[in-house]
């Protein structure tokens, strides 16, 4: 199946950009790294740039908890810590271009209950209307958990999703969690779409000038 890039589309009103938790925890070294989840970054950067000069606006989700969370494994809960407010593995990652104009989005704020969904909990949808938002593109980190959760209450509130397929990478707790996550967002009924350069250019290369 064919899948459409960011640069074919004719990006405008009703758009948006939502990353999700590209945050230093979730990178090689930090302290839940997704494999290879610092790929997610140029492609990232590419959407960015698509946005920004279309003057659409750009979500950022983190992961925000306090340091008793209860997904935390001293509570018993299936994860390291993690992304703890206010800590260098809680921050962006320093080579993603996010702009001054960056709406940012903090969640798992609650040391109660844990919050895949940048939706749960926050007033995610609420800033996504005011400004007119109906096509999410979505990527990020990690395709099996926050992305796939993010993905699913987007759809479930009636936007439109495009998954940036090439700007997602997966925990794989189980292997095979991060393709079978994706094939669902499908089936839910997101499109799959494309951001960074390596595909096309395999497909055509551009002349040399
Ligand atoms: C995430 C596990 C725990 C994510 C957050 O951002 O996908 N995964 N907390
Ligand atoms: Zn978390």
């Amino acid at each position: 199946m064919p899948v459409l890039h960011l640069q074919d589309l004719n990006l405008g009103a009703g758009d948006a950009l939502v990353v999700v938790d590209v945050q230093n925890d979730f990178l090689p070294g930090g302290s839940l790294a997704v494999p290879h989840g610092d790929e997610v970054i140029a492609a990232l950067n590419r959407a960015i740039d698509v946005f920004v000069a279309r003057g659409q606006p750009v979500f950022a989700t983190r992961d925000w908890h306090p340091p008793n969370q209860c997904s935390f494994r001293a509570r018993g809960g299936p994860w390291p810590p993690h992304c703890v407010q206010g800590t260098p593995g809680a921050s962006f990652a320093p080579g993603l271009r996010l702009q001054s104009g960056t709406q940012v989005v903090s969640k798992g704020t609650d040391p109660e209950r844990d919050a895949y969904s940048g939706f749960q909990g926050t007033d995610l949808a609420d800033r996504l209307r005011a400004v007119s938002a109906k096509h999410l593109f979505v990527g990020g980190l990690a395709t099996d958990y926050c992305v796939l959760n993010t993905v699913k209450d987007a759809l479930d509130r009636d936007f439109a999703v495009s998954v940036l397929v090439d700007a997602v990478r997966a925990v794989d707790v189980n292997p095979g969690d991060g393709v079978r996550a994706l094939d669902e967002t499908r089936r839910w009924g997101a499109i799959f779409v494309e951001a960074g350069p390596h595909a096309r250019r395999l497909l055509s290369p551009s002349p040399q000038p």
